[in-house]
C-alpha cells in the first residue's frame, strides 16, 4: 500500500555552466546540458498528502494558497499519478527559508522535493535518474537539485526527453566550495525563466552562438571540476554567466536582470580576485541576485566585503549540500519550518 502521504526536502542549486533556452517547451527539454552546485542551508520543505477526500489539487506556499502556481505542480503530478496508475487528487504544502521567484532558484528546489515526495506518497520508487527526469518536467534546473555537490545535467538525444537528466559529478565534501550570495532585491522578477528563454530563442542574434558554444564550457568546466582547479572554474564559470546576460541583453525587448547594486558586487568580486588573491568568483542567473563562489576561507571576506555595496539587503553564506531527500516530519523539524 502506497502511504500517501510523504516530506521531502531539497536546496537549490546554482549553475556554473548555464541553461538558457529550450529544444522542446512541451517536455521541457533543455537547448543544452549545464554544470551546477547544490546549496546546503537554503531549504524547500514539502508534504504531498493524496486523499479520496479532496476535489482537486491544492498548493500552500509559505503558508499561503498558491492557485497561480498550481497548474505546473499538477502537471508533473498527472504525470506522476498516471505511472502509479490511481486518480487521487493531492494537497501540496511548501515552505521555502528564502525569497521566492527572485533568482535564487525556488523552482529547482520546489520540484526536486515535489517529486520526491509524490514518488514515495504514490510508492513507486523511481531511480534517481527516473525522479530527476519528472523534476525537469516541472522546471529544467530541478533535474539538477535531485543531487548534491557539483551535478551535470545532459542536453539528452532523445525525443522523449528520456535521457534529459541530471547526474552527480562530485560529492559536497569532495569539493566543498563556499557560496556567498549578495540579496540585491526581494522582488519576484517581471519576466519567468520560462518566458524569457523563449524571448532569446526567437529574437537574440547570440542565441545560436550560444548553444553552439556549451559543449566546449561544459567540457572545460568538467575538467575544472575533476582537477579541482579554482582559477579555470572561475574562468568559465564567469564566462557562461556573462554570455548568458548578452543573450538576454540582446533580446528584443532586453530581458535586464541586473540592478545597480548587481553590477557593483560584480566590479567587486573581480577587484578582490584580480588585485588581492582572494579565490572568488561570480555568476547571476535570472534575477538580480549574486552569488560569489569561493574557496571556504575566502568567504568571510568576500561577505563581509559583498554587505558594504550600497543596495545589498543581505548576505547569505552556504556550503554545498545534498540532493532532495525524504525526512520524517516528526523528527526533522530544521531548515524550512
Ligand atoms: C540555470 N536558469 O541553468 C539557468 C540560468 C536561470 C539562469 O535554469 O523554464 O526555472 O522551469 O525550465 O529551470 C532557471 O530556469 O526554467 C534556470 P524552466 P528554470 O540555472
Amino acid at each position: 500500500m502506497a502511504p500517501l502521504d510523504a516530506t521531502a526536502v531539497a536546496q537549490p542549486n546554482i549553475a556554473l555552466v548555464k541553461y538558457w533556452g529550450k529544444r522542446d517547451t512541451a517536455l521541457n527539454l533543455p537547448a543544452t546540458g549545464s554544470i551546477s552546485i547544490t546549496l546546503d542551508g537554503l531549504r524547500t520543505r514539502t508534504r504531498v498528502r493524496f486523499s479520496p477526500d479532496l476535489g482537486a489539487d491544492s498548493l500552500t506556499l509559505n503558508g499561503a494558497a498558491a492557485p497561480e502556481k498550481l497548474p505546473r505542480i499538477t502537471a508533473v503530478l498527472d504525470l506522476l499519478r498516471a505511472r502509479a496508475g490511481m486518480t487521487l487528487f493531492a494537497e501540496v504544502r511548501s515552505t521555502n527559508d528564502f525569497p521566492t521567484g527572485a533568482g535564487l532558484a525556488s523552482s529547482a528546489s520546489a520540484f526536486a522535493a515535489l517529486v520526491v515526495a509524490a514518488d514515495a506518497a504514490l510508492g513507486l520508487g523511481l531511480s534517481p535518474e527516473r525522479l530527476s527526469e519528472f523534476a525537469r518536467r516541472g522546471s529544467g534546473s530541478a533535474a539538477r537539485s535531485v543531487f548534491g555537490g557539483f551535478v551535470e545535467m545532459s542536453r539528452g538525444e532523445r525525443p522523449d526527453g528520456s535521457d534529459a537528466v541530471a547526474a552527480p559529478l562530485l560529492a559536497p565534501a569532495e569539493w566543498p566550495l563556499t557560496v556567498v550570495v549578495a540579496v540585491t532585491s526581494d522582488a519576484a522578477k517581471a519576466t519567468s525563466s520560462g518566458a524569457g528563454m523563449e524571448l532569446s530563442r526567437r529574437t537574440s542574434p547570440l542565441y545560436a552562438a550560444w548553444t553552439a558554444s556549451s559543449a566546449a564550457a561544459l567540457a572545460e568546466a568538467r575538467a575544472a571540476i575533476e582537477r579541482r582547479d579554482f582559477a579555470a572554474l572561475a574562468d568559465i564559470s564567469e564566462h557562461s554567466s556573462t554570455t548568458m546576460h548578452a543573450v538576454m541583453l540582446s533580446s528584443r525587448p532586453a530581458l535586464i536582470y541586473w540592478n545597480g547594486a548587481t553590477v557593483e558586487c560584480l566590479h567587486l568580486i573581480r577587484y578582490m580576485r584580480e588585485t588581492s588573491g582572494v579565490a572568488t568568483f561570480s555568476t547571476v542567473d535570472a534575477g538580480p541576485q549574486v552569488k560569489a563562489v569561493c574557496l571556504p576561507e575566502n568567504a568571510a571576506r568576500v561577505a563581509d566585503a559583498l554587505r558594504q555595496v550600497p543596495g545589498v539587503l543581505d548576505v547569505r553564506t552556504t556550503g554545498l549540500g545534498p540532493g532532495a531527500r525524504l525526512i520524517d516530519p516528526l523528527i526533522d523539524t530544521g531548515g524550512a519550518a
